[in-house]
């Protein structure tokens, strides 16, 4: 007879609790006695293999979850008060968040960088910066999140460099950074090198971390993006476990042993609004895990573990009626948890319109804190464990992930099927169907296509003055630049770039050298271009998935109907360019657009990303288009949308009609117009509706 259930838990747990008596767990609810773990006939329990009730055998009982916010904005010291305010108000961990000048590798005084220079999270170009990021925070004793996946070579060797002049050695730094780059080819776009150089990189963290940094979570394998972008829960399991793989063998392939590296890989899931399907999905995940890990050699349990971090669905949050999005992220922290997730951010409500403010940003803390010491749900391990249903759903998402991951397996791995591109054009079908659903009514958002308000307060917004931030980023350059020893700088950059062109030596050990000599991120980042080259993605755009969700549908006829008309009278479709400019990657909702209008019957042209204001003005004389439809989700907008309008009129195009989509804060609305703009569309738009008032525009302009 092997041990009861609950003998192997009580083992496991009194490790875990160390000097604490197991029954110090046990609860009273006026009378109500609470045990800390309940087991059924399955025998499945938290903290052993396959770790589906949980990676601990205590879990919250024993340690709540993480408070792990996500936030950066403009500067280093903005955002090193917020993160001091936040940790002395309940939060547990860092988490930081970089602008997108910074992701690609750019220096804040780079001219492709204008409008993206401290928006939408920290510019760091220097140790300098790096240094008062976390001034007065010990890095020896707090944890710390850094979400950087392109220019991850100068962040973590600038954070190590950081550290180190804090007094603070390697091996006791502790936290996570992203360095996932395969799901940046997919989703989320701020790839700087092509794909081959890149997962060296990744080869690189994961060996200097597991030699340096033992605490220290080399990777965090991220689905967040892909939820994101529309992916399903089973394309979402099964990509990113399936990007684990392919790490996983990148690590072993230079000779690493899987135990030595395995337990400090770690993942990252979004949590949407089907509350049960999110819960099973972290379930799911950490079966499917310590099976993959079993196949692929590991023996340590601790190597088998899927620890993750969550986040709270961006793309759930509506600009309209916005107060709404505290309730539903309250009951996305609140799946999380109950999936068991070891650390989480909740995000703000205004996250759809804007930067949070420092009053959304407490509430969106508290929610966590309100789960955490309130609603008593820290108390019992895994108290879904055992439901029919959540079981069922755990069961059938497992199987169904698996013949995912076994058919992206079958095609070489997932370096290959990114290559080939299946997997973003599969999440990008999902996206454009659910939004066909939600534009016909029959997924109802309240506050947006059912229920909606007739008018909406305006809700207030942080904005950031970009162009001062960019201003004092330049003077801190200089500084740093004119201080340095010019030869000691040369000489680390030049042996990085020796690195990269030999195939062999740590990339992240030579970038550690030439940040200590103060080299900049964006000189450490060419000095590789240099070797490797930028990559350079090719934009598809999908047809037919819109016209197939339509189909019979009267309102998609009568639009299809007007484009066609338009057709016959002037003997050509309506055109429009689909832009992204600046750094800005979000590339959903231009690719839902994109989609739906070419079914109409528009004639869609999508740029590549990362444009100029100028590059576009010329692809829109270059193609002869009627409009320019932008794309904005990185609060770039008033800087960029400006400078295209200016940039058409100088090329005496000023007829053509820019129209504007993306998370543009209604403040800005008025700023927009007058510039020129014909049409702003917040999230949340009906497609068919936008459509039609494009087209309008343009005709309208036409017989002008
Ligand atoms: C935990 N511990 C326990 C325990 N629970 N010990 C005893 N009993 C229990 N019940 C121990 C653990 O073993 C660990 O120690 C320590 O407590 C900390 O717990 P943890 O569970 O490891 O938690 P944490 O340190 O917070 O780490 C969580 C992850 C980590 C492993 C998931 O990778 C992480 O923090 N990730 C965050 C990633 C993130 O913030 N990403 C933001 C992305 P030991 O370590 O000694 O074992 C944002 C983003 O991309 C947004 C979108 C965008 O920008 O596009």
């Amino acid at each position: 007879m092997g041990k009861a259930p609950r003998d192997i838990w009580t083992h496991i747990a009194s490790t875990e609790l160390r000097d604490t008596p197991i029954d110090a767990l046990k609860r009273d609810y006026g009378g109500l006695d609470v045990d800390p773990v309940y087991f059924g006939a399955d025998a499945a329990i938290p903290g052993v293999e396959p770790f589906t009730r949980g990676v601990r055998a205590t879990m919250y009982a024993n340690r709540p979850w993480t408070i792990r916010q996500y936030a950066g904005f403009s500067t280093a010291e903005e955002s090193n008060r917020f993160y001091r305010q936040a940790l002395e108000r309940g939060q547990k961990g860092l988490s930081v968040a970089f602008d997108l000048a910074t992701h690609r590798g750019y220096d804040s005084d780079h001219p492709r960088v204008v409008g993206d220079v401290g928006k939408a999270g920290v510019a760091i170009d220097s140790v300098e910066d790096m240094k008062l990021l976390f001034d007065g925070i010990p890095l020896d004793q707090m944890s710390v999140s850094m979400t950087m996946n392109g220019a991850v070579i100068p962040v973590l060797a600038m954070f190590i460099v950081a550290a180190e002049e804090q007094g603070v050695a390697p091996e006791k730094l502790s936290g996570t950074i992203q360095n996932d780059i395969l799901k940046e080819f997919m989703v989320r776009n701020t790839y700087i090198y092509p794909p081959e150089p890149s997962m060296r990189i990744v080869g690189d963290i994961i060996a200097y971390t597991n030699q340096n940094m033992p605490k220290f979570n080399s990777i965090s394998i991220s689905g967040y993006h892909m939820h994101e972008a529309g992916a399903t829960a089973i394309q979402e399991l099964a990509y990113t476990l399936a990007d684990g793989i392919d790490y996983v063998r990148a690590a072993q392939d230079r000779g690493l042993d899987i135990d030595a590296f395995a337990g400090r890989l770690s993942f990252f899931f979004g949590i949407g609004m089907n509350f049960f399907v999110e819960v099973a999905k972290l379930r799911a995940a950490r079966s499917l895990w310590a099976k993959i890990m079993t196949d692929l050699g590991a023996k340590d349990p601790r190597s088998k573990m899927l620890r993750t971090h969550c986040q709270t669905s961006g793309v759930s949050l509506t600009e309209q009626d916005p107060y709404n999005n505290i309730v539903r992220t309250a009951y996305e922290g609140l799946a999380a948890v109950l999936g068991g997730t070891q650390s989480l951010h909740t995000n703000s409500f205004d996250e759809a319109i804007a930067l949070p403010t420092e009053m959304s940003s407490r509430i969106a803390r508290n929610t966590q804190l309100i789960l955490q010491h309130e609603t008593r749900i820290t108390d019992v391990v895994d108290p879904l464990g055992g439901s029919y249903y959540v079981e069922a759903l755990t069961r059938q998402l497992v199987e169904k992930a698996q013949a995912l991951i076994d058919e992206v397996q079958a095609q070489g791995g997932m370096t290959q099927a990114v290559q080939s591109g299946e997997p973003k054009l599969a999440i990008e079908r999902a996206a454009a169907e659910r939004q066909a659903g939600i534009d016909k009514g029959e997924e109802v958002i309240v506050g947006v296509n059912r229920y909606r308000l007739e008018t909406e307060a305006p809700v207030e917004t942080l904005e950031i003055d970009n162009a001062k931030v960019r201003a004092s980023q330049i003077r801190r350059l200089e500084a740093v630049r004119n201080r340095r020893d010019e030869a000691v700088c040369r000489s680390a950059l030049d042996a990085l770039r020796e690195y990269a062109a030999m195939d062999e030596g740590n990339l992240l050990e030579a970038a550690v050298a030439a940040a200590r000599a103060r080299a900049t991120l964006g000189e450490i980042s060419q000095a590789m271009e240099d070797v490797f080259g930028r990559h350079d993605a090719t934009t598809r755009v999908l047809s037919g998935v819109y016209a197939a969700s339509y189909e019979n549908d009267a309102q998609y006829a009568q639009v299809a109907d007007r484009v066609a008309t338009f057709g016959a009278t002037h003997g050509r479709a309506p055109a429009i360019f689909i832009a992204k400019m600046g750094q800005d990657g979000h590339d959903r909702g231009a690719k839902v657009i994109a989609t739906a209008f070419a079914d109409l019957g528009f004639a869609v042209q999508m740029g590549s990303l990362f444009e100029t204001p100028h590059e576009v003005a010329a692809h829109a004389e270059q193609l002869g288009v009627d409009a320019v439809g932008v794309s904005s989700l990185a609060a770039g907008h008033k800087t960029l949308v400006p400078e295209l309008i200016g940039a058409l009129r100088d090329r005496a195009l000023g007829d053509v009609a820019v129209i504007v989509g993306g998370v543009i804060p209604s403040a800005d609305y008025d700023f927009l117009r007058k510039a020129g703009v014909a049409e702003i569309f917040g999230p949340g738009t009906n497609v068919l509706d936008a459509a039609f008032s494009v087209l309008s525009t343009i005709e309208g302009r036409l017989s002008n």
